[in-house]
């Protein structure tokens, strides 16, 4: 059955209306491609289960160069996050003409953005001029009357292995009904699975934290990551910390997650996957930061962002 249709959001509260709607993410990506259709292209990955597009910014010049991805907005209100996916969008197609380092990078990579992974969520979350405070997808739970699935539980390595997650269809880390029940990570993993990323970072809030996998064990080393690579993984969170300065650590060391994105991308792919949890450090903003914060926030991970770039 078709999902019920879902009015789209008309804009963020006052005070956050320099955030951008799902419809005005869309429009700017499709101005930064007007504007350098020579480097940029708009496509998408999928659907979410209200029909929007996973719209995918791909910046580029050519094939066969090393692939970098990321991902923003798997929770649904965690705004911030988006804008730092439009913040590299702008920062690497508007910065080609005029700054050197980002015309290298550009020129010997391929950089793949998906700005809205949860849209359904994060337009439900702003919904009748209100925050919701909503993290969850918006697809039904089948047998139960509660709604959405915590995208961020629902990747299928070691999924529900080791108590990461719920399984109570209410719970803000439900898991799912099975992996990959959700369309939008469902669609993001046949992206991936069909690519050839090196490098990613999943973008959440808050916490100001640097993070990498494993997230469903403790253990430093486990199989599929060997001491070797647990060192790269920690040389590079530390390197990417000390410009940010967010606190680095393995996941598992905030709390054990199981089916997170960046476990499925290093354990399937070995994509150096982080996950990166922008400000603030604390509930007081929490998840509504002003949009006063926008700029600051965004581009205070553009050194981190361009060490990982270097990094493959
Ligand atoms: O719980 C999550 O999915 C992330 N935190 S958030 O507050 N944005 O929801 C963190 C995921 C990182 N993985 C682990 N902590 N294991
Ligand atoms: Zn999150």
């Amino acid at each position: 059955m078709a999902p019920a249709a879902s009015a789209a959001a008309n804009d963020f509260p006052s005070g956050y209306q320099g955030y951008h709607t799902y419809a005005e993410v869309t429009a700017e990506l499709q101005k930064a491609v007007a504007n350098h259709p020579d480097i940029a292209k708009l496509s998408s990955v999928g659907k979410s289960y209200e029909g929007r597009n996973l719209n995918l910014l791909t910046i580029g010049s050519g094939t066969g160069k090393p692939e970098v991805l990321f991902t923003c907005n798997q929770h649904a209100r965690e705004h911030l996050t988006t804008e730092m996916c439009l913040h590299i969008v702008q920062r690497f197609t508007d910065g080609y003409a005029t700054d050197s380092k980002i015309k290298n990078m550009v020129d010997t990579h391929t950089i793949y953005v998906v700005p809205n992974v949860n849209p359904d969520g994060s337009e439900y979350d702003i919904s009748g001029g209100r925050f919701h405070n909503w993290r969850k997808t918006r697809k039904p739970v089948p047998g139960s009357t509660a709604i959405g699935t915590d995208p961020n539980r629902n990747w299928d390595y070691q999924w529900g292995c080791c108590d990461g997650s719920s399984t109570n269809p209410s719970a803000q880390d439900y898991r799912g009904t099975a992996p990959f029940s959700e369309p939008e990570t469902r669609a993001l993993a046949d992206f991936i699975n069909a690519h050839q990323v090196k490098a990613h970072i999943d973008f959440h809030t808050y916490s100001e934290l640097v993070l990498w996998p494993f997230g469903y064990t403790t253990s430093p080393t486990a199989t599929g990551m060997t001491a070797a690579e647990a060192k790269r993984f920690q040389d590079l969170g530390k390197a990417m910390a000390a410009t940010n300065g967010y606190t680095p650590e393995q996941s598992s060391k905030l709390y054990i997650t199981d089916g997170d994105i960046n476990d499925w991308s290093w354990g399937t792919h070995k994509i150096l996957s982080f996950c990166f949890e922008m400000y603030p450090t604390g509930s007081n903003p929490g998840f509504y930061p002003k949009d006063t914060q926008i700029v600051p926030q965004t581009t205070r991970n553009d050194p981190a962002v361009d060490l990982l770039i270097g990094q493959v």
